[in-house]
């Protein structure tokens, strides 16, 4: 009811308030923001060479130019990408079986675009696939955004689309008209595709070479990475110089991970090391990269997760959450030594220690150590699965608005 809505919202306040003020709070302000979903794609994809050929070499050369965060992860369950959506727009925790774009839609949400509203914000969605998919027509509805581009707005034909729809390459070249119509300020959200288990390709798309472990699935991963950030580059080459980027700020990171636990074999022929449970927390980390014009790079080594998503971008803009939100994430842009990242499945991970199936690691070392090195985050991370389905589950939310 609205007295147990009540006291999580104080908890996830106090939470919020304790640490540094940030120095980039309001440097976008009124800017638009645009958000781009790098598609499976994981941490170690960059900075990494196949035969000496760089897996990201575009990425590699924006996150030098952007706020770059090597130590985010992904917090997605069975919802994959539409988890990823729900926790960016809602600072919620997704769900332990299936999606809440598919199972919670008539709940009372106070997501991104509506927080934005308030700020005379434009909302809209773009994505080379169907609609339906995901529900996520009827979760963007839900979700206040106020346009959605998908399959039906592009030209999309035999030669253009592989797998499950568009080219990244046409997607991003046909969205730009439109993009460039939207009503400023606004929040646009682009959700890459190319880069989609099981990672198909054109030969004509293929820019490096495979790696070639007794996995093709494996193999073929990094060049559809590759092909990705040729897509990510294009957009950027083509908008530069004009308006959408001297007025825009740029979010870039990855939705989920790509390779799964079943082809740890490969992957480790490929890492150059086997893939202990430690390396396999490691590997739920994913690129994100802020990217504001005129602005120079640095690296920022906070802890984070998804969750803390929609904290750091209403950091940037200057934007305080309206009171009908709630958000369990905090502004990667604070200083916080107390940070943890919580897992769907109750693992979770701080600047020390993870804590995987009841164990506690030391992260630098990888080496098992005492569980009194983990317990201190025990009640919290249980505390906000729990009060985070509260919410989900008793459509909370309406009680504070
Ligand atoms: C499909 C795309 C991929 O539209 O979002 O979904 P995923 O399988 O990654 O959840
Ligand atoms: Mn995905």
């Amino acid at each position: 009811d609205s007295s147990e809505v009540e006291e999580i919202a104080s908890y996830v306040k106090k939470k919020q308030k304790s640490g540094t003020v940030p120095e980039y709070h309001g440097i976008a302000s009124g800017k638009n923001v645009i958000v781009i979903f790098l598609e499976s794609t994981q941490g170690f994809v960059m900075d990494r060479e196949i035969d000496g050929q760089e897996v990201t070499p575009y990425l590699n050369q924006l996150k030098k130019e952007s706020l770059y965060f090597p130590n985010f992860y992904h917090q997605t369950a069975q919802g994959k990408t539409s988890d990823a959506e729900f926790i960016l727009d809602n600072s919620l925790y997704p769900l332990s079986g299936g999606s809440v774009f598919v199972r919670k839609t008539n709940n009372h949400f106070v997501s991104l675009p509506k927080i934005l509203k308030e700020q005379n914000y434009y909302s809209a969605s773009f994505h080379g696939n169907d609609a339906f998919f995901w529900n996520r027509k009827v979760a963007y509805e839900s979700f206040g955004y106020d346009r959605f581009f998908s399959k039906e707005d592009f030209e999309v034909t035999e030669e253009n689309s592989i797998n499950y729809g568009l080219k990244d390459i046409e997607f991003f070249q046909q969205s730009i008209p439109y993009l460039s119509e939207l009503p400023e300020p606004y929040y646009a959200k682009f959700l890459t595709l190319t880069n989609h288990f099981p990672y198909l390709l054109d030969p004509e798309d293929r820019w490096i070479s495979e790696p070639d472990t007794d996995q093709g699935m494996v193999n073929r991963y990094f060049t559809t990475v590759r092909y990705e950030d040729e897509a990510i580059k294009t957009f950027f080459n083509e908008i530069k110089g004009s308006e959408i980027y001297d007025n825009s700020i740029f979010v870039l990171f990855g939705d989920h991970y790509g390779i799964s636990k079943s082809y740890y074999d490969a992957l480790g022929k490929v890492l150059g090391h086997e893939i202990s449970p430690n390396d396999d927390m490691e590997l739920q980390k994913v690129p994100l990269l802020i990217h504001i014009p005129g602005m120079e790079g640095k690296e920022i080594t906070a802890v984070g997760g998804q969750i803390d998503l929609r904290a750091t971008i209403l950091d940037l803009l200057g934007v305080s959450e309206s009171d009908g939100a709630l958000s369990f994430g905090k502004s990667l842009l604070m200083e916080d030594p107390n940070r943890f990242v919580a897992f769907r499945d109750g693992s979770f991970t701080t600047n020390q220690y993870s804590y995987i199936d009841h164990t506690c690691y030391a992260k630098e070392t990888g080496k098992k150590v005492k569980r009194n090195y983990c317990s201190p985050y025990f009640s919290a991370v249980q505390q906000e699965l729990n009060d985070s389905d509260k919410i989900i589950y008793g459509d909370l939310l309406r009680f504070l608005d």
